[in-house]
């Protein structure tokens, strides 16, 4: 429990920071052996490497507590406007090295460890990620909850404790088999669990009405089946400050009341075995991050984090308040993308049915408190529920949706003249030939404030396509918010020489909370010896993503070459296609060459990593063929290290930690118009990738600030496109794509029957994604590529020019932006008093 605000000021709140826990090694070193003892009840004289790594990360642990505390009294003592991120996911990753740095006890740490007898690195190598997201959307709420700490924002992360996180994928014979990922076996040190925070969340059932004394209707929802929401806290430590933030990830558990009846009369045994069946509403992430999958338990997984979530928010703000009147000048929640939107008629229903208030009122609250974020434009990631489906699981949620767009076509009708057609098209509710469908995201349109696309073209894209007829009424509820990465983690964390050649260049590490001071870098790119250091710190980045492959393989990499790296979710639209085929060019190319002509070619090892979701039968073939080109080119000594091709499995949060600063070329290869941001491609800039990449999503903003001339830009322009895709058939289809893809059709990489489907997939009319008509342009970029690399000057100038312009895509820019454009929260910053 939180200290009440009376008892609580300012001097004793900081005077606290001179009693926290020391920091010295010897007092870290007693706090590992103290948790070795008594935390793991190990013997003090005997602990592995993953003991150790437990024992520090409860020391580390214990000193997130002490700011975190802290900062929950702060807060709830000044009682500033909140904001919450809610998200279905969170992909983390590890935190050991992250709250190690944003603490500021690196050093202590290694030494402590070190002087224990441990390895710090392979310390830290023992923790698991937490992979509890898909891939972009989920990492950027975690880049997130870091800048949000950074920031010193009174903000609150919340999300679902899946027992299995993202899977792991094992690629064998070059097939993707998917396997369980279950991360808590060995437990979570860094979760606190509070089983006093817990609420009932209910489902299925029916709604009956009742009329009360002054004439109103009151709806009670007779629930058929109630589980409990038990709150896991995580502590998110900001860089430098104590501010330490929260984010609660609910747990399904049975709920307590059991129907005794039942055990004395019936199956004592089954009726247990009922009750654990609640357990499996948070037990795995669902691993589609783009095909919309109408699953009754992932739309109850989606109620029960917004229903647990709500609760707790209203439980919070009431603690305070006595009336509603403050809600929306206290409470900003941002919904990240459409999954959290059942928290609209949630909250309408807590203040309705539960708190008594009118519909007017609940309404102009509810419409106040949320603000959303599109990640995509791709209409097959839309979500779209059966109204039976939502019928039966929440059915006063139902009918709160059928006013809510009962009121909202009233509104078109009168205020905006709009009827016929034109009504059904935005109505919330779609009638099909399947029956009645709910739009999520018009359903979300429809009671946020602000809606925001994560690019700027993505932001106009939306405008012009999926949103058109809201953005024609709400021109005013449309904003922009280009997406960013946190540069602790991506940078300063994992790219120590980097970090370490920057801070000196600028003569200052202020650049970790100021990332736009890289560009301070831009006056050096011309200096050879600045140019050396920045090539040597580059190779030794490099050598440690080699040595990663060479874990993975037994290869040797030649040093010398290009490494290439695409790595993100393989999906039609981004291309891995496109790649593997220009790959499987430059092979045939090599293959057909004299000794002396091959002594011109540019060494490449092309890195491709990444998951397909499992019932994504065209994407599983990609990860296929790209085994098969790797299979083939590596194995061939008429190639020798001139090329070589790998699939990296099971990419993750920490593949990506040693894979990005060891990159030198990175691919961005979306068709125009289809990925709205794009994240990694930040993260490469960052770390002085260059990029080869279309005018697609954040690309066009990198292209922005680092300079196209430093960039390897091809492909149409997203606004040709459409007209493009129209004449898909009667496209010229360049000689050289048409022999790369006759090299797969014949069979030159075997499986050719398992690959004809992605043949015909880019063939004629069927390309959707333009891959025939954008690859003469690819290859010319290539080209170019491997002439730039040819003058090694004029390479590494280009890549320090990527990390100086690289400064607008921190996350803390970002969240600064929604903090004044769509939250109205400011920082609170825990300054210590005069
Ligand atoms: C990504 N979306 C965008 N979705 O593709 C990417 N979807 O361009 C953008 O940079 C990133 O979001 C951040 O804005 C996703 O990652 C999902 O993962 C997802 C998951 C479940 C359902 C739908």
């Amino acid at each position: 429990e939180a200290p009440q605000p009376d008892h609580l000021n300012r001097e004793l709140l900081y005077g606290l920071l001179d009693s926290y826990l020391k920091n010295d090694v010897v007092s870290i070193q007693e706090s590992i052996v103290h948790h070795v003892e008594f935390t793991l009840a190990r013997s003090r004289y005997k602990f592995d490497t993953r003991e150790a790594y437990f024992a520090a990360a409860h020391s580390l642990r214990d000193r997130l507590i002490e700011r975190w505390n802290d900062t929950q009294a702060w807060i709830k003592h000044k009682d500033p406007k909140r904001v919450y991120y809610l998200s279905m996911e969170f992909l983390m990753g590890r935190t050991f090295l992250n709250a190690l740095h944003n603490l500021g006890v690196m050093q202590p740490y290694q030494h402590a460890l070190s002087g224990l007898g441990y390895d710090m690195e392979k310390v830290q190598q023992a923790e698991r990620d937490a992979a509890l997201g898909n891939g972009g959307l989920g990492r950027l709420a975690s880049c997130f909850l870091d800048s949000m700490a950074t920031l010193n924002l009174p903000a609150w992360g919340y999300g679902i404790r899946y027992e299995y996180g993202m899977f792991r994928q094992v690629v064998s014979e070059g097939f993707q088999k998917e396997q369980p990922d279950y991360w808590l076996t060995f437990g979570y040190p860094w979760e606190i669990q509070r089983p006093h925070v817990a609420y009932p969340v209910k489902f299925y059932g029916h709604v009956s009405v009742h009329e009360s004394q002054d004439g109103r209707q009151n709806f009670v929802w007779n629930a058929g089946e109630e589980v409990t929401a038990v709150a896991y806290d995580n502590p998110i430590p900001g860089f430098k400050t104590p501010s330490t933030i929260n984010l609660r990830l609910w747990a399904a558990k049975p709920c307590q009341e059991f129907d005794l009846e039942a055990f004395n009369t019936g199956d004592y045994v089954s009726s247990i075995i009922d009750k654990q069946k609640a357990e499996t509403i948070t037990s795995v992430l669902y691993p589609d991050d783009k095909t919309f999958e109408g699953k009754e338990l992932r739309l109850k997984q989606q109620h029960f984090m917004v229903s647990a979530t709500l609760q707790d928010i209203v439980r919070r703000y009431k603690e305070q308040h006595e009336t509603f009147d403050a809600f929306p000048e206290k409470v900003a929640m941002q919904l990240n993308d459409t999954h959290p939107t059942l928290g609209i008629p949630e909250l309408m229903r807590i203040l309705m049915d539960e708190n008594h208030l009118g519909w007017t009122r609940s309404w102009e609250i509810t419409t106040k408190v949320f603000s959303f974020t599109n990640h995509t434009v791709l209409p097959e990631a839309l979500e779209q529920w059966p109204v039976s489906l939502v019928e039966k699981l929440l059915p006063r949620h139902m009918q709160i949706i059928y006013d809510i767009n009962w009121r909202f076509v009233q509104e078109l009708e009168q205020n905006h003249g709009i009827s016929g057609d034109k009504l059904g098209s935005m109505s919330i509710i779609l009638d099909t030939e399947y029956g009645k469908m709910v739009r999520m995201a018009y359903l979300a349109l429809v009671a946020s404030h602000t809606v925001n696309g994560v690019a700027a073209i993505h932001s106009k894209l939306i405008k012009e396509t999926i949103f058109k007829e809201f953005h024609d009424i709400w021109p005013e509820k449309f904003q922009n918010k280009t997406n960013g990465v946190t540069q602790r983690r991506w940078l300063a964390q994992c790219n120590p020489p980097l970090n370490r050649l920057i801070t000196e260049t600028l003569g200052t590490e202020a650049w970790i909370t100021h990332l736009d001071l890289l560009k301070g870098l831009a006056a050096h790119a011309e200096d050879e010896t600045f140019q050396q250091k920045w090539a040597e710190v580059k190779v030794e980045a490099k050598a440690k993503l080699a040595s990663l492959l060479k874990d993975l393989t037994g290869d040797d990499l030649n040093m010398d070459a290009i490494f290439d790296v695409q790595v993100k979710r393989i999906h039609e639209y981004k291309r891995q296609f496109m790649n593997i085929l220009s790959v499987a060019l430059r092979y045939d190319r090599i293959k057909s060459m004299t000794e002396k002509e091959k002594e011109e070619v540019v060494p490449r090892v092309v890195i491709i990593g990444g998951k397909a979701a499992p019932g994504y039968d065209m994407a599983k073939r990609i990860i296929k063929l790209i085994s098969a080109v790797s299979e083939t080119v590596n194995n061939d000594p008429d190639v020798g290290d001139l090329l070589k091709v790998y699939f990296v499995p099971d990419y993750n949060v920490s593949l990506a930690e040693v894979i990005v600063p060891g990159s030198d070329l990175n691919q961005q290869i979306s068709t125009a118009g289809t990925e709205a941001s794009g994240t990694s491609n930040m993260k490469f800039a960052m770390n002085g990738s260059l990029i080869i990449g279309t005018m697609d999503g954040a690309n066009v903003e990198i292209a922005e600030e680092i300079g196209e001339e430093n960039m390897f830009i091809f492909g149409v322009g997203a606004q040709e496109v459409p007209a493009l895709r129209s004449q898909r058939e009667y496209l010229q289809v360049d000689p050289q794509f048409q022999h790369a893809v006759n090299l797969i059709q014949n069979g030159h990489f075997g499986w050719a029957d398992y690959f004809s489907p992605l043949i015909e997939s880019i063939t004629g009319s069927r390309d959707w994604y333009l891959l025939a008509n954008d690859f003469e342009s690819y290859l010319d970029a290539q080209e170019r590529v491997d002439q730039e690399w040819r003058d090694k000057a004029s390479w590494t100038r280009k890549s320090i020019l990527s990390t100086a312009g690289s400064g607008k895509f921190s996350s803390d820019r970002t969240i600064h932006e929604y903090a004044e454009d769509i939250w109205g929260v400011e920082p609170l910053p825990p300054t210590i008093p005069e």
